[in-house]
């Protein structure tokens, strides 16, 4: 089906839900937009990869790369990249795409709703198909459930469809946006342990964390909630995640921007990954006709 023919359909199949749109962002990539009482949100139906979100009055709250790529088969640079079946390099071919394969799929709209209080709940989903088979020989529904509010909560939920069980690695790859990453400090990880996978060494979290080299680090069972504290914007941007006993920090810096094509050489300094996982002994075993769900939400709230 041609993008206008279904664009309109899904204009018509969601014409009653008020605040909703769907438009051509760029060739190819329809996004569905959201406006409601509380917040802005947009969503690539490729990837299923929310975008924007913004509380009315607030500054966008995620980032995305001036130099995303809009190329099917490649993933788009920013927003909430979707990490499944598994993250980082594929663990025995280096030749399939890193991080997966859910964010370089077309996925389905499968419900999209407001709530008596104007929160708009938009429901995703991927099947397992002759091409996903391919590249991970298993039989799985993904759905993600988008709930937009002065909150954006977004939850990833694995269904195995199969008789034989499978492991994942996931990960919510979150791209906030911050005013300058050298004044920014992420609370919550005080003590932790961590990969650092620069130099591969195991180390332990003291105090905030804060940026001045590129950074690219996983905290196992870290607490559930973490703060960018973010003095310019006078803001925290709070993010919770539930059943998720990784998070992955990441800033690239200077080298390893310049090093990527959809990632602008002095982009760096606008954001920071603070991602929402399960990866390395935190992967998740997913037994026949059973879900696992990955969730986080974020808030922003004033740094008085
Ligand atoms: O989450 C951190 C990380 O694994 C980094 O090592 C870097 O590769 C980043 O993800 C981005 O990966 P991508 O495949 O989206 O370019």
């Amino acid at each position: 089906m041609k993008i206008t023919e279904e664009i309109i359909r899904l204009q018509q199949r969601f014409a009653d839900v008020s605040g909703l749109s769907f438009h051509e962002k760029r060739p190819g990539f329809i996004f569905l937009n959201i406006n409601n009482r509380h917040a802005t949100a947009s969503i690539s139906l490729y990837g299923a990869q929310v975008i924007d979100f913004a509380p009315h009055g607030e500054r966008p709250v995620l980032w995305e790369s001036a130099c995303s790529f809009y190329a099917v088969g490649k993933p788009l640079r920013g927003g909430i990249p979707l990490c499944w079946p598994w993250f980082g390099a594929h663990p025995e071919n280096p030749d399939l795409p890193a991080h997966g394969l859910a964010r370089l799929q077309y996925w389905e709209v499968a419900a999209v709703r407001n709530t008596a209080d104007g929160v708009t709940e938009v429901e995703l989903t991927l099947t397992d198909s002759d091409a996903t088979r391919e590249v991970w020989p298993y039989k799985f529904k993904l759905t993600l459930k988008v709930t937009v509010a002065e909150t954006l909560t977004v939850e990833l939920i694995t269904r195995n469809t199969g008789t034989k069980s499978f492991r994942i690695s996931e990960a919510m790859h979150t791209y906030f946006t911050v005013s300058d990453i050298h004044s920014l400090a992420v609370k919550g990880f005080d003590g932790c342990e961590y990969l650092d996978t620069l130099d591969q060494q195991r180390k332990q979290q003291k105090g905030d964390i804060r940026f001045t080299a590129e950074t690219d680090c996983i905290y196992q069972h870290a607490d559930a909630e973490s703060y960018l504290v973010d003095p310019a914007w006078r803001r925290i941007i709070a993010n919770r995640r539930s059943n998720s006993g990784s998070a992955v920090v990441w800033n690239p810096w200077i080298a390893k921007s310049i090093r990527m094509p959809d990632f602008g050489d002095t982009e760096y300094p606008f954001m920071v990954c603070v991602e929402t996982a399960n990866v390395g002994e935190c992967a998740v075993t997913v037994e026949p006709e059973t879900e696992h769900q990955l969730a986080m939400t974020v808030r922003v709230m004033p740094l008085l």
